[in-house]
C-alpha cells in the first residue's frame, strides 16, 4: 500500500471520527481482506444484486447487441472491471454476432489489470483488449481524441453507493468525456420488497457485518489503534421511503479508542453510531430522472427474471 493511499484513509478517518455525526467512507472497504469479504458476500443466497445481473449478462447480452447503432468498429470501456467474470459474457456474446469492437478496461489497479487481460485472452482468444491503468477521467481523456464510438460500462451497482449529489456529478463528468451518440450501460439495483433488500444486508451469516468491522480492522492495522472489535456491532437499515439502506458500525459502551499514526484519542458514547455506508435503490423514474440530469437519454433497462435489477442502457 502506498503512502498517499494510508495519508488519504488517515485524513478521512480523522475527519469522520471527529464529526458531530461520526462516519467513515464505504470506499475504504475494499482493501485486500475487505475485497475477500465482499467475495463472499456476491456468494451469498440473500445477496441478489450479482446473481440478477449475471442473469442479464448470461441471458440479454444479444439483445444488448442488436440496441447499439454504432456501424463498423466500436470500442467498450469499462468503468471498475473487478475481474471481469460478468462481462465476460457479455463480451462473449458480442463477439459471437460479429462485433468488431475493443475491450478497454480501466483500473487503477496494475496487478488487477495484467490478471483480467490474462483471464480474458484465456477465455476468448479473438477479443482485442487494451486495458489502461490509471484513473477514469484521465482515460476519458484520451479517447476522447478518436472518432470510433464507445459504449461505457459502469456494472455492479456501484452508482448506488454515491449520495444523490455525488452520483450526478460522477455521470456528469462521464457525460462530459463521451461524444454525442456514444452509450452508458450502467447497473442499477432497483426497489423491491423491502424484505429482500433487508436481509440481503442485514444477512444472517454475519459477513456483511464482517464486512463494516473490517473497517475498524483497517484502522487498527494502518493507523496503528486499539480498538476492541467485541465493543461494536453492525446495524442496517432499509428504509422503501426513500429507496436508502443506511449502514452503521455502533459502540456497544462508553469508550475510546487510541491511534498512534493520527496521534489522536477519539470518543464514543454508548450506542453511539458510524455510519459507515449508502445503498440506493431506484425507481424506473428515478432512473430516467437520474439520466435526464446528468445529460442522457434512458433509452432501454435490461432486467433479470424477478425484476429486481437493471442494466440500463443510456444515450448521449
Ligand atoms: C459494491 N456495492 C454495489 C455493494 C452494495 O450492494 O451496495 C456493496 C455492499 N455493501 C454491503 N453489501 C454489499
Amino acid at each position: 500500500m502506498n503512502k498517499t493511499i494510508i495519508s488519504h484513509f488517515a485524513e478521512d478517518v480523522l475527519e469522520g471520527l471527529s464529526a458531530k455525526n461520526k462516519h467513515l467512507s464505504s470506499k475504504y472497504f475494499y482493501d485486500d481482506a475487505g475485497s475477500r469479504i465482499f467475495v463472499e458476500i456476491m456468494h451469498m443466497p440473500e445477496y441478489y444484486p450479482t446473481a440478477c445481473e449475471f442473469e442479464i449478462l448470461s441471458q440479454q447480452s444479444g439483445e444488448i447487441f442488436k440496441k447499439l447503432h454504432f456501424d463498423g468498429k466500436f470500442n467498450i470501456v469499462e468503468f471498475g472491471s473487478g475481474d471481469g467474470s460478468k462481462t465476460r459474457h457479455l463480451l462473449k456474446a458480442f463477439l459471437d454476432k460479429g462485433g468488431d469492437f475493443t475491450y478497454i478496461p480501466i483500473d487503477i489497479s496494475q496487478e488487477a489489470n495484467d490478471i483480467l487481460r490474462d483471464n480474458m485472452k484465456q477465455a476468448l482468444p479473438n477479443l482485442t483488449i487494451k486495458p489502461q491503468t490509471g484513473d477514469y477521467f484521465e482515460v476519458l481523456d484520451t479517447l476522447q481524441g478518436s472518432s470510433t464510438p464507445n459504449l461505457f460500462l459502469f456494472l455492479g451497482g456501484n452508482i448506488g453507493n454515491y449520495k444523490r449529489e455525488e452520483a450526478l456529478e460522477l455521470l456528469k463528468k462521464f457525460n462530459a468525456g463521451m461524444k454525442k451518440g456514444d452509450l452508458l450501460l450502467i447497473g442499477m439495483d432497483l426497489r423491491k420488497n423491502p424484505r429482500v433488500i433487508q436481509q440481503a444486508y442485514d444477512d444472517p451469516h454475519g459477513i456483511t457485518k464482517a464486512f463494516n468491522m473490517n473497517l475498524l480492522q483497517r484502522i487498527n492495522r494502518e493507523l496503528d489503534a486499539d480498538i476492541q472489535m467485541d465493543q461494536f456491532d453492525f446495524y442496517c437499515d432499509y428504509s422503501p421511503e426513500t429507496g436508502e439502506v443506511n449502514s452503521y458500525l455502533v459502540s456497544l459502551k462508553k469508550q475510546h479508542f487510541h491511534s498512534t499514526v493520527l496521534n489522536t484519542t477519539f470518543h464514543f458514547e454508548k450506542d453511539e453510531l458510524i455510519w459507515t455506508e449508502l445503498s440506493r435503490k431506484y425507481s424506473f423514474t428515478e432512473i430516467e430522472e437520474l439520466a435526464t440530469a446528468a445529460g442522457f437519454k434512458a433509452s432501454h433497462n435490461f432486467l433479470d427474471c424477478k425484476h429486481y435489477f437493471t442494466d440500463s442502457l443510456w444515450i448521449k
